[in-house]
């Protein structure tokens, strides 16, 4: 049984081995990356069982990101290589701040091939949570459906669900984004957003409104991000603050909110207490920004157990 599963589009993401524009950066590192990916290799970094349903492109960067998900323990049974869809690809800038600007080529995604139908029942029943995002739906209007199917499987066999938002305006327009990731806020229990997403989703700033909001959803627990401002959590009407880790050296901050979403669905499934959550989703949203790529920050269990206990590790 596996404790977590999610979809999405997995990408070769190409690092710039220097900062500033793109135009004059002459070599990349190649390396893996997409959101919900980054989420399935903390999460079994971490490890939870963690299965994940994606197509890749029959070609070496295809071959390359299904060794790399076996290699992190993830279960790939729900993976295909397909003929003829080359393995989305994408080219990052990084600024001096560690801010960065993403460079998409996915127009052909392999997960074209992969519709509704091509879900495999079997899985949601043996598993305990579905962790979707917006990044899947936004990358091709048919995943919207895709991942509609996906959240009816995970209803019928009493998943819970983790969303978010990781409003992509690169891939699709604000209007579609609020229509559908609304439409599916009625059968998310958990959600993990950003404060700009909040904004962008209930039009409003207003904290009080968005937790009204989620209410009416009858979303359990709202997870508010908020980078190195610290992250909050709304659960059974009571809000928790938690400030951001401190001496966080940012340099790529890439997948941070992957890291720390990771870091709440390890907490809920093992049923931690809210503060603890969002200090463990912190710390690992501030492992992930201290190394270049998006998910090579992201620790194992043991490693992030040692940061949240400050215990010192012996280091030679
Ligand atoms: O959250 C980080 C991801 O967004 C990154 O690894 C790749 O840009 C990406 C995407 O669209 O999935």
């Amino acid at each position: 049984m596996n404790d977590v599963i999610t979809i999405g589009d997995a990408m070769i993401t190409f690092d710039p081995d220097t900062t500033g524009p793109m135009r004059f950066v002459n070599s990349f590192k190649r390396k893996v990356g997409g959101a919900e990916f980054n989420v399935a290799i903390g999460c079994a970094r971490l490890g939870l069982k963690t299965g994940w349903i994606s197509r890749l492109g029959q070609d070496e960067f295809g071959r390359y990101i299904y060794n790399f998900a076996r290699g992190e323990g993830i279960d790939v049974s729900e993976v295909e290589l397909m003929n003829g869809y080359p393995t989305s690809i994408n080219f990052k800038e990084i600024n001096g701040d560690g801010s960065s600007n993403t460079f998409y080529y996915r127009e052909k995604s392999p997960t074209l091939t992969l519709d509704s139908n091509s879900l495999n029942e079997e899985y949601f029943k043996e598993a305990r949570l579905l962790h979707i995002t917006g990044v899947f739906p936004a990358v091709n209007n048919q995943n919207i459906n895709t991942v509609y199917e996906a959240i009816k499987l995970a209803k019928k066999y009493n998943l819970k669900i983790s969303m978010d938002p990781n409003i992509r305006l690169k891939l699709w327009d604000e209007k579609l984004a609020r229509q559908t990731l609304l439409r599916w806020m009625e059968d998310i229990d958990y959600l993990l957003a950003g404060t700009d997403e909040l904004e962008l989703l209930f039009g409003t700033e207003d904290i009080d409104k968005w937790i009204g909001k989620v209410k009416e959803y009858s979303v359990s627990h709202l997870f508010i991000k908020q980078g190195e401002n610290g992250a909050m959590l709304w659960t059974d009407n009571n809000l928790y603050e938690q400030p951001s880790e401190e001496n966080v050296n940012a340099i790529d901050t890439v997948g941070a909110g992957d890291g720390f979403d990771a870091g709440v669905l390890y907490g809920l499934l093992n049923h931690w207490g809210a503060e603890k959550i969002l200090k463990f989703a912190n710390i690992l949203g501030s492992m992930v920004v201290e190394v270049v790529g998006d998910n090579e920050g992201l620790p194992y269990l043991e490693d992030a157990l040692n940061r949240l206990e400050e215990i010192k590790t012996i280091e030679r």
